[in-house]
């Protein structure tokens, strides 16, 4: 869905919001058991609600076109089905939860043939057999990959046939330069079991790094690596290394580390930070170790060395990875070789978001 951008109709202005004002309401608020459940009550009445108007007056549209063949569809597939099948008659379906299956019910008798075209999974047409509606969905070879205009084609003729294959892409990889590449150079030289998480720093899991053994969702790192520490042979234990950006560790990293300090590992821990001063991987955002907001301006900052101490972490190092290259590995393997908890930020700005960054930094010691 990320792969389509289109022009749109901006309506009116909407109503200005009301003034802010706190007004109590507990029952409405509070979910212990006596006003949960009321509360369930009332979701399914809204939800019943929400069904009707969506059924009568909800963002659905119906494109006439040729009889013989109908599609229901929504989202980006419909800009396939507009492509590929110009002459169908067509359901668009704006709110899919909940499914308008009434609606869906009189386009699919007004048609000799209904097809359901969808992404993915089969969210509309299972919705649709579960409500006694006769439609079609795509064959199941569809069910994986994206969908276009040319697999459009395909489905309409319900061609199973193999599709040709996709020309080979170049892999992604990391800038030249990157002051992540040292690290993963380190951790697979010391051959480390690596508890990856989410960011630029996940392509470390591709050649010529191949230093990357889990990654699962944002700030899983250190829980991943405590599990495989925890239930690991030591000899094993001993080579796990849980890896996380600076972003993602504010984002849902620091409740791992409360966690490491709490029940730590018999053969101890090593967590790295990479703290390349931004949240690179989805556009260079400031985050709450940058110690500026979203807009640059400066703020508190959450100093991750201090985070760490202050939980009582006793070995916490702080490592420029690219002017330094040579400490990272010698300060990984003593961190790897005691039963000791350990925490090493690398911390060297990312290359690509330097520039802005020093710029900001002179800003705001300039107005200090
Ligand atoms: C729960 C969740 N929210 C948001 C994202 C999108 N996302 C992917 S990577 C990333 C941030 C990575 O930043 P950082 O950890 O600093 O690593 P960098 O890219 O700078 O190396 C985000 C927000 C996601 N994958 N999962
Ligand atoms: S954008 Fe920055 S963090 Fe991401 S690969 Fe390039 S230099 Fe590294």
């Amino acid at each position: 869905m990320c792969h389509s951008a289109t022009l749109v109709q901006t309506k009116g202005q909407l109503a200005p919001p009301s003034p802010p004002n706190f007004a109590r309401d507990v029952p409405g608020r509070v979910m212990i058991p006596a006003y949960a459940r009321p509360a369930h009550h009332r979701l399914r009445a809204k939800l019943a609600e929400i069904a009707a108007w969506n059924e009568n007056e909800g963002p659905m549209q119906v494109i006439d076109g040729d009889r013989a063949l109908g599609i229901i569809t929504s989202g980006i597939s419909y800009q396939h089905v507009r492509e590929a099948a110009p002459r169908a008659r067509v359901l668009k379906i704006g709110l899919s939860y909940p499914l308008p299956v009434e609606a869906m019910r009189r386009f699919a008798a007004s048609v000799e043939r209904a097809l359901v075209v969808e992404e993915g999974d089969p969210y509309l047409y299972e919705g649709a057999r579960t409500a006694g509606i006769a439609v079609e969905q795509k064959p199941e070879m569809y069910r994986f990959g994206e969908l276009n205009v040319s697999r459009l084609r395909r489905i309409v003729a319900g061609d199973v046939s193999p599709e040709p294959a996709l020309p080979a892409g170049k892999p992604p990889e990391l800038c030249p330069g990157c002051p992540h590449r040292n690290v993963f150079e380190v951790l697979r030289d010391l051959d480390c079991i690596v508890a990856g998480d989410i960011g630029c720093y996940t392509l470390g899991v591709l050649p010529p790094f191949s230093a990357m053994d889990t990654c699962v969702c944002m700030g899983a790192a250190i829980g991943v690596g405590l599990g495989l520490r925890h239930s690991l042979p030591p000899e094993q234990a001993r080579k796990v290394v849980s890896v996380i950006g600076d972003s993602t560790f504010v984002h849902s990293g620091i409740t791992g580390l409360v966690e490491m300090v709490y029940n730590p590992p018999a053969t101890g821990h090593v967590l790295v930070i990479l703290d390349n001063g931004t949240t690179a991987m989805t556009g260079m955002q400031e985050h709450p170790g940058t110690g500026r907001r979203l807009d640059h301006e400066a703020t508190g900052r959450v100093v991750f060395e201090d985070l760490a101490r202050t939980l009582g972490i006793k070995n916490v190092h702080i490592i420029d990875p690219v002017a330094d290259e040579e400490a990272i590995a010698r300060v990984l393997r003593e961190a790897l070789a005691r039963d000791e908890l350990s925490v090493i930020i690398a911390r060297r700005l990312c290359l690509l978001a330097a520039g802005a960054i020093k710029i900001r930094e002179k800003k705001a010691n300039a107005g200090q």
